[in-house]
């Protein structure tokens, strides 16, 4: 298995409720290391860009709209199949849905406010990663 990076935000959801150490205590016992973090205000460019994926379905505007509704954690985590893992740990997008032990189970308020964000593929990762960092913030 090769070390890999991916794309994490905490949500506004879940910043509002003071949940980023709980959230980064799941991802740290996982294995994953936190090798670049910052707490942002995205702007409803950056949002609408970042989901530009899912601009024809229903859910889009809400979307882009509870996005930019408070401060995010943009993160990139390192590890072990750190792509996979991550979506392990987060759980599925509807909580639901999300087997009891995942952050989404524990966390989330709705299956928009889900709490986290993981990039899904390794390509899409180093996208996402590259849109929100520079080489030189990322500090494995
Ligand atoms: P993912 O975050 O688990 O990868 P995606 O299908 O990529 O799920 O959807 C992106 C985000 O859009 C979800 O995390 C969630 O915040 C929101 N979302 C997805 N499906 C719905 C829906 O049916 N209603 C409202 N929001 C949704
Ligand atoms: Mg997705």
């Amino acid at each position: 298995m090769a070390t890999e990076r991916t794309l994490s935000i905490i949500k506004p959801d879940a910043t509002r409720r003071n949940l980023t150490g709980n959230i980064n205590a799941v991802f740290e016992e996982a294995g994953l290391k936190i090798v670049a973090q910052k707490r942002v205000q995205l702007t409803p460019a950056q949002a609408g860009a970042f989901y530009a994926v899912h601009k024809e379905r229903p859910f889009y505007k809400d979307l882009v709209d509870f996005m930019i509704s408070g401060p995010v954690v943009l993160q990139v985590l390192e590890g072990e199949n750190a792509v996979a893992k991550n979506r392990d740990v987060m759980g599925a997008t509807d909580p639901k849905k999300a087997e009891a032990h995942t952050i989404r189970a524990r966390f989330a308020e709705s299956i928009e406010a889900n709490s986290v964000h993981g990039s899904d593929s390794a390509e899409n990762a180093a996208n996402e990663i590259r849109f929100f960092f520079a080489e030189t913030e990322i500090l494995p």
